[in-house]
């Protein structure tokens, strides 16, 4: 009877459940300048992608316009997207990574 210290973290198990974070896309854009094999190598760097997944992903954005490369919490999408213009910038491509809440 009563209130045990293991309602602490039923109390926050369920707030989690009822209030889910929200979740952001990460996007590729296309432009026609970034080369297809830099392109490539961002998807394996940035979000572990196989070559072979990475090809399909980078065309797919190439063929239409834009693609989803992950949906993760606001937090590690926009850190993603700054990581990988800021590396795109570096090497001067203008390859761009915005991000879309779900
Ligand atoms: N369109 C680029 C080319 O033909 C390749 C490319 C693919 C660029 C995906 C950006 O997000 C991108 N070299």
């Amino acid at each position: 009877f009563g209130i045990f210290k293991t309602d602490v973290i039923f109390k926050d198990e369920v707030e989690q459940i009822l209030q889910p974070p929200s979740m952001y896309k990460v996007l590729l854009n296309n432009d026609d300048y970034t080369p297809m094999d830099f392109v490539v190598e961002v998807l394996q760097k940035y979000f572990s992608f196989d070559e072979e997944r990475a090809t399909q992903i980078m065309l797919d954005v190439h063929f239409q316009g834009k693609g989803v490369c992950g949906i993760f919490t606001a937090e590690v999408a926009e850190t993603k997207a700054a990581q990988i213009n800021t590396y795109a910038r570096e090497h001067e491509y203008p390859l761009l990574c915005t991000i879309e809440k779900v």
